[in-house]
């Protein structure tokens, strides 16, 4: 196929992890969690505001620590939803993020890293305030940008229609 000379088309997205440490009231451990986990977490890649990506982006591969059961995940863009795994645990560490795009693309994955917080630390005083405020939510969000360089033709079309 041809490329679209002098194109550059960007996409913006969103990827992290939301943790929220358990509470009786406001976030109950699930039943059948192990006794040493403290807290739930969240690992997604998405649009900004939601906005559909799987347009160009396929699937996302997610690995996690080795302690998890299962802990190298794929999984396949649905329309409009985010690219999410939800666990439970007692630790932090970094997750490998592997992003598939489009066939049409010719792309080849791409590899993010991003380290999963639970705590607080090294937050302003203002910052835990929030997060006290949000049940004890500890974000890690990155806004980031996908950069498609003289894409193919077909490719481009999907993205300018997206
Ligand atoms: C370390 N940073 O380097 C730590 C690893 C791993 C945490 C933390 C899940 C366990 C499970 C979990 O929280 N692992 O699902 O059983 O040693």
């Amino acid at each position: 196929g041809k490329r679209v000379k002098g194109v550059q088309v960007f996409r913006p997205f969103v990827y992290g992890t939301t943790a929220r440490p358990f509470d009786e009231k406001t976030n109950p451990k699930p039943p059948g969690a192990p006794d040493d986990h403290t807290h739930s977490w969240t690992v997604f890649v998405k649009g900004i505001d939601d906005v559909d990506i799987t347009y160009w982006l396929r699937r996302v591969q997610f690995k996690l620590h080795e302690s998890i059961p299962n802990h190298v995940r794929m999984m396949e863009g649905e329309k409009g939803k985010p690219f999410s795994i939800n666990e439970t645990g007692w630790g932090e560490f970094e997750i490998t993020i592997k992003l598939y795009y489009a066939a049409e693309s010719g792309e080849k994955p791409q590899t993010l890293y991003h380290h999963l917080r639970l705590h607080p630390y090294g937050r302003t005083e203002e910052e835990k305030e929030t997060m006290r405020l949000n049940g004890g939510e500890v974000i890690s969000w990155t806004y980031e940008e996908q950069i498609f360089n003289e894409p193919y033709e077909a490719f481009y079309d999907i993205l300018v229609s997206g």
